[in-house]
């Protein structure tokens, strides 16, 4: 098995995290060039997009929460994705929430203003996209958005979901540093949000 990987991409990230807070070892493989996909990777897997995980039998897994979803149910200790029926929903709810609402918004303003994504306003595309500045804006208010609900969210729970950590807070991090890294820092007015990021960004896995 081995595990194709951008390294300081959110998506890479999640995985790795994940990968580590269970205490699971895979191979990984840089499949980037500089700050592109390389050739070699987009033939291998024309989804062009990482992370993938090659299965021994030659099964390609994309979509981050697929490859942790594959790790959860052949070691479910510790579970990262809910413990019951309502919990795996909610982790769920609030996973999805994070990426579509929190990492999409700053993949939004960054693709679509950032000079490395000129002509490359979407990912996983082979073909020229141009970018849209008016996008921008819309992301901006987006992300806004999102911090208001986990700021609600995070007053009296620990976690995202409650008391326990789950894929829900790492994908949350992970959106929350890619915006950081795109000078999108955390709103001085989100008290909760800011005491949850020290606890979670301290935890050993956050390194990896
Ligand atoms: N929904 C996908 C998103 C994957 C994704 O956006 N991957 C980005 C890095 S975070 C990528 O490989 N981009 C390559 C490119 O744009 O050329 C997942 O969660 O795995």
């Amino acid at each position: 098995m081995k595990l194709y990987q951008f390294a300081a991409t959110p998506s890479c990230r999640k995985v790795r995290m994940f990968l580590e807070e269970k205490g699971i070892v895979v191979p990984t493989i840089d499949a980037n060039d500089g700050m592109a996909l390389a050739d070699w990777y987009c033939e291998l897997y024309p989804h062009r997009m990482t992370p993938m995980l090659e299965l021994d039998d030659g099964t390609q897994l994309g979509e981050s929460v697929a490859i942790c979803r594959y790790f959860e149910t052949l070691h479910p200790d510790p579970p990262l994705m809910g413990t019951d029926a309502k919990d795996r929903a909610l982790v769920e709810m609030w996973e999805r929430r994070a990426y579509l609402e929190g990492a999409a918004a700053i993949e939004e303003i960054f693709r679509n203003s950032h000079p490395i994504c000129v002509g490359r306003g979407l990912q996983g595309t082979a073909e020229r996209v141009d970018q849209i500045p008016v996008l921008v804006d819309r992301g901006r208010a987006r992300l806004r958005r999102f911090y208001d609900k986990l700021e609600r969210q995070l007053d009296g729970n620990r976690h995202v979901v409650g008391e326990r950590f789950s894929i829900a807070d790492i994908t949350t991090l992970v959106s929350i540093d890619f915006g950081r890294w795109c000078q999108l820092d955390i709103p001085a007015a989100c008290i909760n949000v800011q005491r949850w990021y020290s606890d979670v960004a301290a935890r050993p896995s956050a390194a990896a």
